[in-house]
């Protein structure tokens, strides 16, 4: 039988209005026997493509419906028949591309392929070195430093950096050793996403010594800051911000940094044990090069962060 392109449009048409009807139907409560397959290959050429013959059009709905309610073939690559791109294949990749199809829809896409979230433990070891001997310059009594507090997180937060304002959890860290505005800080991100764990380990004292904590870690969130007050200080610190122990690909299995003072930026002392003297306006974090640091040309480090994956 042959039709004319009226015709042939016209049952096309109808065909379409009937699959709407049993699309409706299915919305209203009646549910369909319907499956839904995952999609983790990456086999996609041409998106909405569900019978994987180069091109999409109304043939690869046809053959949407077949698969999903009369047991038709299974698409070859699940991901082009995904029109949707939310890397599963069901009903609604059918109505995405009826959309398209007929009511000028968003084109099919390719979905991005799942990446599996890929975990790691580390133990991290704080060493200090700081002591009269490495830093005699004034060296005062009780020499410690605080619990150290930080978190595991992406690219999208910052915590602290050199040459910006601190924040206020970074402020009270550094001149007190207080964990509690910076925790705040962390569950604010952890809130929207850009944090995972806090991390909140124990202190040293007195210094020289030493302190570890173990903490898990994933791909997603790979970067980690920590950091810790030394004390006595006006506000003065160590840490990392936004190190990654993740690339390409893999876990680091160890991480060694060298850790030099900072200056928060938020008190005027001088000398370890200055009395209060709020810095004002702020100044931005700074690594400190002057007393009582500078020890001839340069300023040693004042201990180590090793990161050993477990
Ligand atoms: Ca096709
Ligand atoms: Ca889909
Ligand atoms: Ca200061």
């Amino acid at each position: 039988m042959n039709f004319s392109k009226s015709e042939y449009m016209s049952n096309t048409t109808h065909y379409v209005l009937g699959v709407l009807a049993v699309l409706v139907f299915m919305d209203l409560g009646f549910p369909i026997q319907a499956h839904s397959e995952s999609t983790l290959n990456s086999c996609c050429l041409v998106g909405g493509d569900a019978n994987s013959d180069g091109t999409f059009n109304i043939a690869d709905v046809t053959f949407g419906i077949a698969r999903i309610f009369t047991g038709g073939s299974a698409p070859t690559c699940l991901e082009e028949a995904d029109a949707n791109a939310d890397n599963a294949f069901n009903i609604a990749d059918v109505t995405f591309g009826i959309m398209r199809i007929f009511s000028g829809g968003a084109a099919p896409m390719c979905p991005v392929p799942i990446v599996p979230v890929d975990s790691a433990t580390y133990i991290v070891t704080f060493e200090s070195t700081w002591s009269v001997i490495t830093h005699p310059d004034n060296f005062p009594p009780n020499p410690h430093f605080s619990g150290l507090i930080g978190a595991t997180h992406d690219s999208t937060v910052l915590f602290w950096e050199e040459g910006a304002l601190a924040s206020l959890g970074i402020k009270s860290m550094a001149e007190f050793g207080s964990k509690f505005a910076l925790t705040t800080e962390v569950g604010v991100a952890q809130q929207d996403g850009s944090a995972e764990y806090l991390l909140s380990g124990g202190f040293i004292s007195p210094s020289p010594g030493s302190v570890s904590y173990t903490f898990e870690i994933t791909s997603v969130y790979s970067k980690v800051t920590l950091v810790s007050m030394l004390a006595p200080s006006p506000d003065w610190f160590v840490g990392v911000n936004g190190l990654e122990l993740y690339a390409n690909g893999q876990w680091l299995d160890t991480v060694v940094v060298e850790l030099f003072p900072y200056d928060a930026g938020t008190d005027d002392g001088i000398i370890y044990t200055s009395s209060n003297a709020v810095t004002s306006p702020f100044e931005v974090i700074s690594a400190i090069a002057t007393s009582p640091f500078l020890i001839g040309p340069n300023v040693p480090p004042l201990g180590t962060f090793t990161f050993v994956r477990q």
